[in-house]
């Protein structure tokens, strides 16, 4: 009897034990399962094929508040031909109907008599809006980009990535952050959404697997600073000015709003070392 007892409870106890033990294991794989796996970027596929974009209405109005290093308005004016003494020489004239006014050529260093100043066969203001080098005769360079957000002493390049493919992502994610395919383009209408490493697999590729993990120490106010710098050498600066902060669920779709305004979001892996989340601080272009 004593023998039967004590079999009954050597298996209970075996049972327990053995119990426990696939329970360590289950906790620790399912630990290691979200540890650093998702990459920051890893959030959904977007369809945002239509990002509508206004020529020019999400850049700053006045040529006085774009931060563009260049001569005056009036030698550049000049030496494109146009005529002083005429309306084709106003700041919001558009001469080559391209739908991009002349201070904006000015700024892009783009002709302001000449539709496609590049001949690529896409026009300066389709370009533009769409994030492309108007004044590159390869019709897919794209402006050299850089964020900087100096509250928490970050500065990167910003890929434009043609994919939403995860291991796409990964590679450009070697090179810094990265400008989420189909976006917005810098200063345009439409959330622009910029993704980077929170944390990474220690033996990942790259020197940017962690240039987010500081981004919760940003507040509301805050400014963002995106510079745009062009193949002729033009560059423009972007201010964006911090409107909120939140966390969300892995798949929350609602990340891929787009928005009607000149809108930053800057994305990443939330909480460091996991995919469970995403940590998402969005911006405002400052007028
Ligand atoms: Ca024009
Ligand atoms: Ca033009
Ligand atoms: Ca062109």
């Amino acid at each position: 009897m004593y023998a039967l007892y004590k079999k009954i409870r050597n298996s209970w106890v075996s049972s327990i034990l053995f119990a426990c033990v696939l329970l360590v294991i289950f906790l620790v794989l399912f630990y290691l399962s979200n540890l650093n796996l998702g990459p920051s970027h890893k959030i959904q596929s977007v369809d945002q094929n239509s990002v509508a974009i206004d020529p020019g209405a999400g850049i700053k109005e006045k040529l006085g508040a774009l931060d563009v290093s260049m001569e005056s308005y009036d030698e550049w004016a000049k030496s494109e031909g146009l005529n002083s003494n005429s309306n084709n020489n106003a700041l919001d004239a558009d001469p080559d109907g391209d739908g991009l006014p002349n201070y904006l050529e000015y700024a892009y260093g783009t002709n302001p008599t000449k539709a496609d100043t590049d001949g690529d066969g896409f026009s300066d203001s389709h370009e533009i809006q769409n994030g492309y080098d108007p004044d590159a005769s390869n019709p897919s360079a794209r402006a050299q980009v850089e964020i900087s957000v100096s509250k928490i002493n970050i500065a990167a390049p910003v890929i434009w990535s043609n994919t939403t493919d995860s291991a796409g992502m990964d590679k450009d994610l070697e090179n810094g952050v990265i400008h989420y395919y189909q976006t917005a383009a810098p200063g345009q209408n439409g959330t622009m959404i910029v993704s980077g490493h929170s944390s990474n697999y220690v033996w990942a590729k790259g020197d940017y697997n962690h240039i987010f993990a500081d981004l919760n120490n940003v507040a509301v106010g805050d400014v963002i600073t995106v510079k745009e710098t062009e193949a002729n050498g033009r560059v423009l600066t972007y201010s964006y000015k911090i409107s909120g902060k939140k966390i969300v669920s892995a798949d929350d779709q609602s990340v891929f709003d787009n928005s009607s305004n000149p809108t930053l979001e800057l994305t990443t892996c939330w909480p460091i070392g996991t995919n469970l989340q995403r940590l998402i601080v969005t911006a405002d272009l400052a007028q």
